[in-house]
C-alpha cells in the first residue's frame, strides 16, 4: 500500500498525525473519491465558459455543441472577455477544471499552461486571421489614414508585448507608446510615404478583447503621431460591423476571418471594404488548463 511506504522513516508523532488526517480524510463520506470518479462534464456542471454573446466564437462554440453531439447536456455561458480571464483565474489557482473560449493571440498563454482541445470537426476553422475594415468612401475621405490602415500589419510577438504590459498593470496607452518606441522601424513602414495632416477626424471601432484592445490603442497612436484627431468606440461585435457598414465608424482592425466573424462579413458584403490582414496565423477554439485529462472536445462527451 501507498501510504505505508511514505510512513516509512516517519516519526511517532508524525505517524500519528498523518493517521489523524487520513482518518479525517475518510470522515467525508468518500467525497473527495466521488470527485474524482465524476466525469468532466459532471465536475463542471456542463458548463463552457464563454464571452460576450456577439464574438464569432461564441457562434463557433454552439456549433461545436451541435456537432460533437454535446447539445443534451452542455450550455455556453455568456460574459465577456474579462468575465472569462477571471474565470480561468480563479480555477486555475485552485487546480479546477473550466474549459473556456479562447484565442490566440492572447496572454492567458503566457500566464497559465494551457492547451486547445483537439477539433477533429474543424468547426473553429483552419487558417485564420484579423484583417483591417473600413467603412466605404473611407480611401477618399481620409486617403492618409487608409493607406496607414492598409499597411498595418504586426506578428502575434508584437501583440504579445502590449497584451501583457496591459495585463500586467500598465495603462493600455503607455502600454502602446512603450511599444511604438521600441519598434519605430515596423511603425514607419506603415506611415512611409504617408503625408501628416491637420487635426483630421478619425473614429476606429473595436471590441473589448485583448487582442483588439491592444492593436487599436497602439493604431491610435500612430494616426495621432500623424495628425488625425483619433476617437476609439468600444462597443460589441455586431454593433461594430453595423458601425462600419453604415459609415458611423471609419474603420476596425477587429475582423477575424475567413471563420470567426464571416456571418458579420457575409451579412454587411458590398457595405464594408477590406483593407488587408493585420495577422497571420491567429487561432480560436475551446481552450483548458493543461491539468486537465482530456485532449479533444470529443472528450467532452464522456
Ligand atoms: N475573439 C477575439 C473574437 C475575435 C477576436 C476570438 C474573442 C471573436 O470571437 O469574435
Amino acid at each position: 500500500m501507498k501510504l505505508s511506504k511514505k510512513l516509512v522513516g516517519l516519526g511517532a508523532v508524525a505517524l500519528l498525525a498523518v493517521g489523524l488526517a487520513a482518518c479525517g480524510g475518510n470522515d467525508d463520506g468518500g467525497k473527495a473519491d466521488k470527485d474524482a470518479e465524476k466525469s468532466v462534464g459532471e465536475s463542471l456542471n456542463y458548463k463552457i465558459t464563454g464571452i460576450d454573446p456577439g464574438a464569432g466564437i461564441m457562434e463557433a462554440t454552439e456549433k461545436a455543441i451541435k456537432e460533437y453531439g454535446l447539445e443534451k447536456d452542455w450550455d455556453l455561458t455568456t460574459g465577456s472577455g474579462a468575465a472569462m480571464t477571471a474565470a480561468l483565474k480563479k480555477a486555475y489557482d485552485k487546480e479546477q477544471p473550466i474549459v473556456v473560449t479562447g484565442w490566440t493571440p492572447h496572454w492567458k498563454f503566457t500566464e497559465y499552461d494551457l492547451k486547445y482541445l483537439e477539433d477533429p470537426k474543424g468547426v473553429y476553422g483552419e487558417e485564420e486571421q484579423i484583417r483591417t475594415i473600413g467603412r466605404i468612401g473611407l480611401e477618399a475621405d481620409l486617403p492618409e489614414a487608409y493607406q496607414i490602415l492598409s499597411n498595418f500589419n504586426w506578428s502575434e510577438a508584437d501583440m504579445g508585448e502590449v497584451m501583457i504590459a496591459i495585463q500586467e498593470g500598465e495603462k493600455e496607452d503607455v502600454a502602446a507608446q512603450n511599444w511604438i518606441d521600441a519598434n519605430t522601424e515596423k511603425v514607419a513602414a506603415w506611415t512611409e510615404g504617408v503625408e501628416k495632416v491637420d487635426g483630421d477626424k478619425i473614429k476606429l471601432a473595436y471590441v473589448a478583447w485583448d487582442s483588439e484592445i491592444a492593436s487599436h490603442n497602439v493604431m491610435k497612436l500612430v494616426l495621432e503621431d500623424m495628425g488625425y484627431n483619433v476617437t476609439l468606440v468600444q462597443v460589441e461585435a455586431g454593433p461594430l460591423w453595423t458601425a462600419v457598414a453604415d459609415g458611423s465608424a471609419d474603420a476596425s482592425l477587429a475582423a477575424w476571418l475567413p471563420l470567426t466573424h464571416n456571418t458579420y462579413a457575409e451579412k454587411f458584403a458590398g457595405k464594408f471594404e477590406e483593407l488587408g490582414i493585420n495577422m497571420e496565423g491567429v487561432k480560436t477554439g475551446l481552450v483548458v488548463p493543461q491539468y486537465m485529462d482530456i485532449d479533444s472536445i470529443e472528450d467532452l462527451k464522456n
